[in-house]
């Protein structure tokens, strides 16, 4: 379900209101660069519209949490944003939510809601065709917008009010069955989050209104985060898991290595147990952003809402289930907040909106432009994403706009590189620019 095999779009035509001031109203870095690189826009307090340049980063971010669900097995589906109050009373979490939830009332005066979360509603759609303990194991996710009327939203998208979310829920005959679906999405956020450059903590966490009693929360660390994290300096440099996971394996060693490196993030929250058992020199008071949060609950939902098997011997028993989300609109301010610097965003390659940015110093210039034009669509044809910018600006606005976007690799057409029949390759990275050959830049981007 790729969005595009390759978007090549021209800045003259494209849709980027970039802003040159810095926005007053925004408090953290990510949220001045989205405004500033023309991203998002808000709507209303924590609700936002999302310009073209975000919704492709928002969209790539969703794409690989996609793909990492259904390699764990976990099979997409979607649920509407508008749910029915019914289901809610039963679970009796239609109070319990208060004010955080947005209540509506249709036309027939039925009260409504603008869904939060969706444990209910996946419970009552899986219960209502579930016949014998042969239905399950499953695990079901969809990727929707939610709606929580948070007191106060703030730092843009990472506490908006409207955001986007990937849930999944499972459903298991056992707790121990139920585990084993814990464990794969477990390690499916590990290696999400690696795949766009993230170090995630896991660490052991409160389940607060989901309920019970094993729970785990992502975090990256980030200056602007709104959690407090305390740990031990060993466990903060982590190499990112890689392909070690095969879903049908046994996933209990993997978690507990993960755990286990983090056995003092374990505690992260508890400063007292922090500061009796780190050394001085070892410890990382830190600030962390949640970008992820895992649950395991039980039969909390299905016994309200009738999620009951037959077992083989003639019982009943009601499902073992757990619920798993990730923030996919919080990750696009998150991985700005973990990959900056003074000039602008740093996209890693796996979430940039574009791979590569391309500049024509002289534009108008017979030469130049044809140089130009023959590098955008060889780009375009190799299946890379590619801006060219194509506007008679000044050389400075045209590097600090590629620089604010935080595009990869700048490659920079003028007079002089195109006498000389080669490209100037900036990485937006390490800053480092270099020429090269037309034809060495396209194997490094085959590559
Ligand atoms: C798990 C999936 C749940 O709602 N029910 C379904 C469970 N968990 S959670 O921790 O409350 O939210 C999951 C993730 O969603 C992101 N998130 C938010 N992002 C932006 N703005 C918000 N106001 C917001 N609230 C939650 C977080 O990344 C969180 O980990």
């Amino acid at each position: 379900m790729r969005i595009n095999p390759s978007h090549a779009v021209r800045m003259s035509k494209y849709f980027l209101p970039v802003l040159r001031e810095t926005p007053q109203e925004a408090q953290t870095l990510s949220h001045r660069y989205m405004l500033r690189a023309g991203m998002i826009r808000q709507a209303s307090a924590g609700i936002y519209s999302w310009l073209p340049l975000g919704f492709r980063v928002l969209k790539k971010i969703e794409q690989i949490v996609r793909e990492e669900q259904d390699r764990a097995g976990a099979q997409e589906l979607l649920m509407p944003t508008i749910q029915p109050s019914e289901i809610w009373k039963k679970s009796g979490r239609y109070e319990d939510y208060g004010k955080e939830m947005l209540r509506v009332k249709d036309r027939h005066n039925r009260e409504m809601l603008y869904g939060p979360t969706n444990e209910e509603l996946i419970t009552e759609i899986f219960g209502n065709d579930l016949r014998s303990y042969r239905d399950v194991p499953k695990i079901l996710y969809h990727i929707q917008w939610k709606f929580r009327d948070e007191v106060r939203p703030r730092y843009g998208v990472m506490r908006g009010r409207e955001f986007y979310m990937k849930d999944a829920y499972s459903f298991d005959i056992s707790p121990e069955a139920g585990r084993l679906s814990y464990n794969k999405m477990f390690v499916s956020y590990l290696r999400s989050f690696a795949r766009m450059g993230l170090k995630a903590i896991p660490m052991k966490a409160d389940a607060g209104p989901i309920g019970g009693n094993l729970s785990h929360e992502f975090i990256i660390l980030a200056e602007t985060g709104e959690s407090e994290v305390f740990c031990h300096s060993d466990y903060i440099d982590l190499d990112a898991l890689k392909d070690e996971a095969e879903y049908d394996g046994d996933l209990q060693p993997i978690i507990d290595r993960w755990t286990k490196r983090y056995a003092a993030t374990d505690e992260i929250h508890d400063e007292e147990k922090f500061h009796r058992e780190v050394p001085v020199n070892r410890r990382v008071c830190a600030r962390g952003i949640e970008i992820g949060h895992i649950f395991f609950f039980g039969t909390k939902y299905s016994e309200a809402l009738g999620a009951i098997v037959d077992l083989a011997d003639g019982g009943e028993k009601a499902l073992e289930m757990g619920s798993y989300g990730i923030g996919i609109s919080r990750l696009v301010g998150g991985i700005i907040e973990a990959s900056h610097d003074a000039n602008g965003i740093i996209w890693p390659e796996s979430v940039a909106p574009f791979h590569v940015g391309l500049v024509n110093l002289r534009q108008g210039d017979g030469a130049c432009d044809k140089v130009a034009e023959s590098i955008f669509s060889k780009v375009a044809s190799l299946g890379s994403d590619i801006i060219y910018d194509d506007r008679t600006e000044r050389a400075g606005a045209k590097f600090a706009t590629m620089d604010l976007i935080g595009v990869p690799y700048q490659v920079i057409i003028g007079p002089k590189v195109v006498e000389r029949n080669v490209i100037e390759v900036k990485n937006r990275k390490t800053g480092k620019s270099e020429e090269m050959s037309h034809d060495a830049f396209f194997n490094l981007l085959k590559a």
